[in-house]
């Protein structure tokens, strides 16, 4: 059995690639001025900064959204013959850099380069007249890339390159605060490579494993295992299908996206049930709530809890306990066409968990759409 704790966990994490937390998160779309007027106007995120043309960047626009600690940049390229627009042709919108905010961005890629990491940016430091940030990258699943950010006294909006984006239009946040993890789906049998990545390369261990015995329904399974750096403030869950009767969520993925990438976005929120209310105002989908039967076990399975169970089932909003507290979470449905990307809105009230038992009632959901969409 699995006695220690969270913190005892990770303490066991190696300590040379310090990191704070996300610094960003890169998505590479078709039109970034739509794009960042989405997750404005649906998901409450605010103008930060802006790099294009106009600030001399010729070859392509991006637009940096802010909410709470979370930054997105939202970036399309100009021409046909870019890499971006390579990007966006075969995977669809989609997440292209997971950026870590560390101490030493140069340390960084030594450390990580040297324990195997493939190369996608060298070291480099971009100076103006607000300081400077030093960054470089490598690749990890798929085409997805882990930025390292180095800023110790940089003043600016956001970084050299970018200017501050002013906008008339504004709409309030959703009460959206930091990013508490971002998921990835790898192909058949590449967990364990993926898992020994995260170890050697970047030095985490791994928090939690779920089997296909663990996750299925009655169609499909998967498997899923937790890595984490040293202080928690970066966990990287990875998915990799399973054999079922029908085709997994996680297949379903890959083949869409064609190929392995970022699954879906944690966001932590102190208030769900607000935030919830806020994102359905604002045109949010989310997977359908689980059956009555789910909340009616639902003081059994997780014992006393803040909220109004009535409320969190009108919401769809799933619960689950673990020996240090509870969480609460729902999940939209994908945000682009293709059957990728989503987020998750997550609540913590002491559990550093995933939801393991709202897995089997999760995953349903998720089939219900995957039939929809004659994927099943
Ligand atoms: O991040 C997690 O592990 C949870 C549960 O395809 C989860 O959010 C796991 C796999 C999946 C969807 C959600
Ligand atoms: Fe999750």
């Amino acid at each position: 059995m699995e006695t220690l704790t969270f913190a005892e966990k990770i303490s066991k994490a190696q300590d040379f690639l310090p990191i704070n937390g996300t610094d960003y998160i890169e998505f590479y779309v078709g039109n970034a001025k739509q794009a960042a007027h989405y997750y404005k106007t649906a998901f409450g995120f605010q103008s930060l900064a802006y790099a294009g043309p106009e600030t001399g960047v010729r070859d392509r626009a991006s637009y940096v959204l802010q909410q709470g600690k979370i930054r997105l940049i939202l970036t399309t390229a100009l021409k046909s013959d870019h890499p971006i627009t390579e990007h966006v042709k075969k995977h669809g919108d989609g997440v292209k850099v997971l950026a870590l905010w560390v101490d030493d961005a140069y340390s960084a890629y030594e450390e990580t380069t040297k324990r195997g990491a493939k190369s996608y940016m060298e070291p480099k430091t971009l100076t103006d007249e607000h300081g400077e940030v030093k960054m470089s990258g490598i690749y990890t699943y798929g085409e997805t890339i882990h930025m390292f950010i180095e800023r110790k006294n940089y003043t600016g909006t956001f970084m050299p390159g970018y200017r501050a984006l002013e906008s008339d239009y504004n709409p309030a946040d959703a009460g959206l605060l930091y990013i508490d993890h971002c998921v990835g789906n790898v192909g058949w049998n590449r967990m364990n490579d993926a898992v020994k990545w995260y170890e050697d390369v970047m030095g985490f261990v791994n928090i939690l494993s779920f089997d296909d015995k663990q996750i299925n329904t009655e169609y499909s399974a998967l498997m899923s295992k937790v890595m984490s750096n040293g202080n928690g403030f970066s966990k990287f869950p990875i998915n990799e299908p399973a054999e079922g009767k029908k085709k997994s969520q996680i297949e379903e993925y890959l083949e869409y996206y064609e190929g392995e990438g970022v699954q879906h976005i944690a966001v932590a929120t102190k208030d769900i049930v607000a935030t919830v209310k806020e994102l359905k105002s604002r045109g949010v989908e989310f997977l359908s709530a689980p059956p009555e039967a789910y909340y009616d076990m639902m003081p059994q399975r997780v014992g006393k809890i803040d909220e109004e169970i009535s409320l969190l089932e009108s919401l769809g909003i799933l619960v689950d306990c673990d020996e240090e507290g509870y969480l609460l979470q729902i999940f939209t449905k994908p945000v682009e066409d293709r059957p990728t990307l989503f987020f998750e809105i997550i609540q913590r009230k002491g559990a550093q968990s995933f939801g393991a038992g709202n897995f089997k009632a999760l995953f349903e959901s998720l089939e219900r759409e995957q039939e929809l969409r004659g994927n099943l």
